[in-house]
């Protein structure tokens, strides 16, 4: 990261790359209503500069007074700007050509392009945001379900950022209070004892643990689930697909080996973001292109919650999706015994799985029965009984819950520790871990690496 302490001017296209009704180009730093107003021709004559909070209506030229687009130019003035800067945003239209020519002519009066998620680093080293807040943005972003929206949003209003520092603020009392002790041990008067502490700290793992419990309960429906379709060649994989997506995706037809490559596709199943991948069928023979999506397969079986094994309940089942039911095990396996239109065949696979503690469900893809069946089975066996989160339930992520594992775990040692009459000075030093802990939860304890890691992965222009 650049310029923490001396910040240049910075500009990027604030929306995505694609033709729509507007698109933003955002300039912020200290150079940024200068530059607007050197590219800006207002529409009114009594144009004296760009006001704050207002909507300038006119033109942008380029450099040889052609004219790029109409716009709209806006100006907010820091610290009370989305980065904590002057700001200026001009609303364009929205296609690629004019964006990129007017973002081409801003550079060129010197400001720099912006790196993935400058504008809101920017806005958290000035303090316009902790570093939650600036998380739930890139997860407001990538939301994917009214769930995903609800969890970004109750951080984005700081209620993560405000519940952490509560508990930092309690900790760091108690602290006090033993450093208080340490000066003066002669003044009985206020004497805290193991008994006081030991509670004290039990109210605040009580509430780390419920932000634990939240993640566990409800970070799937913000981060949504994967489950992979595989089976032998002609089982039905792309039927499925199509039958669960709700229109002709794949490509289906009963020529063996029809699948070559993998395909995904997301469904929302009842709320629940579900990634769904139809990959190649199996068969003896194979070329080279097949073995290649075999090593896929075996990387998205991995990275999957759920692997349903697509059998043909109208054919015997040969035998090798048995040692891959049995590798997986039946917490990842769901059966499809699929075809249920026609005449089962006597040794169906379906009978050997119902034999060895697999779930299966029979369902047709073609004519739907049985459909409801595997919805029902996937959203049991992906999110079990857990319901959506309410609104302004706090789900963290997994930075965030990495952090508050490591604190739960502090917290637990240091009651242990309580029963051993350890000296006030090590439980202060040992209480003052667990409120960095947290303080690496809000960003008010952060290195550069870490910002770095965090900000990089959000998108160039916020
Ligand atoms: N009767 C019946 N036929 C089905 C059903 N589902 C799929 N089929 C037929 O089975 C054949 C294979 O279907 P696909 O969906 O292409 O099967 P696949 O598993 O994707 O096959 P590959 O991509 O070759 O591995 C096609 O002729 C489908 O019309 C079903 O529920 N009932
Ligand atoms: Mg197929």
């Amino acid at each position: 990261m650049e310029n923490f302490e001396n910040r240049d001017t910075i500009a990027a296209i604030a929306t995505p790359l694609g033709e729509g009704g507007v698109g933003i180009v955002r300039i912020s730093g200290p150079e940024s209503r200068d530059i607007g107003e050197r590219i800006f021709s207002s529409a009114k004559e009594a144009f004296s500069g760009l006001k704050p909070y207002v909507l300038h209506h006119g033109w942008i030229f380029d450099n040889s007074n052609r004219i790029l687009d109409e716009v709209l130019m806006s100006y907010m003035p820091g610290p009370a700007s989305y980065t904590g800067e002057d700001v200026v945003e001009i609303n364009c239209h929205g296609g690629p050509a004019v964006l990129q020519s007017i973002l081409q002519l801003v550079l060129a009066l010197g400001v720099r392009a912006a790196n993935a998620g400058e504008f809101t680093l920017r806005g958290f080293l000035n303090n316009r945001l902790d570093l939650t807040q600036a998380e739930s943005v890139a997860e407001m972003i990538s939301a994917q379900s009214e769930s995903g929206i609800n969890i970004a949003g109750s951080k984005l209003q700081g209620d993560l950022q405000v519940l952490v520092q509560r508990l930092r603020e309690r900790l760091e009392r108690l602290r006090s209070e033993l450093t208080a002790e340490l000066d003066f041990p002669e003044d009985e008067t206020d004497t805290l004892g193991n008994e006081d502490l030991g509670a004290r700290l039990e109210e605040v793992k009580k509430e780390v643990l419920l932000l634990l419990e939240n993640y566990d309960k409800y970070s799937c429906w913000r981060d949504g689930a994967l489950a992979v379709l595989t089976g032998r060649v002609n089982a039905g994989k792309s039927s499925l697909l199509n039958a669960l997506l709700g229109h002709s995706r794949a490509i289906v037809t009963s020529i063996p080996g029809t699948t070559r490559d993998y395909l995904e596709e997301k469904i929302n199943l009842g709320g629940l973001p579900l990634r769904l991948i139809d990959t190649a069928g199996w068969r003896e023979a194979r070329d080279a292109i097949e073995k290649v999506g075999l090593e896929k397969l075996q990387e998205l079986i991995q990275d999957s919650q759920l692997v349903c094994l697509v059998f043909d309940l109208s054919i015997d089942e040969p035998g090798e999706l048995k040692d891959l039911a049995l590798k997986l095990g039946s917490d990842k396996v769901l059966g499809v015994g699929n075809k249920a239109d026609l005449a089962f065949a006597p040794e169906h696979f379906g009978r050997w799985l119902s034999d060895h503690g697999f779930e299966w469900v029979a369902l047709s893809a073609k004519s739907g029965k049985g459909m409801d069946d595997l919805h029902r089975a996937l959203g049991q066996r992906l999110v079990g009984n857990s319901s959506e989160p309410a609104q302004g339930e706090l789900v963290p992520n997994i930075r965030q819950r990495d952090l508050l594992l490591k604190t739960r775990q502090e917290l637990d040692s240091l009651q242990a520790e309580l029963g051993e009459d350890l000296p006030f000075d090590i439980l202060e030093m040992r209480l003052q871990q667990i409120c960095n802990l947290l303080g690496e939860i809000t960003g008010d304890i952060s290195s550069d690496d870490i910002l770095e890691r965090i900000f990089s992965r959000f998108c160039i222009g916020k």
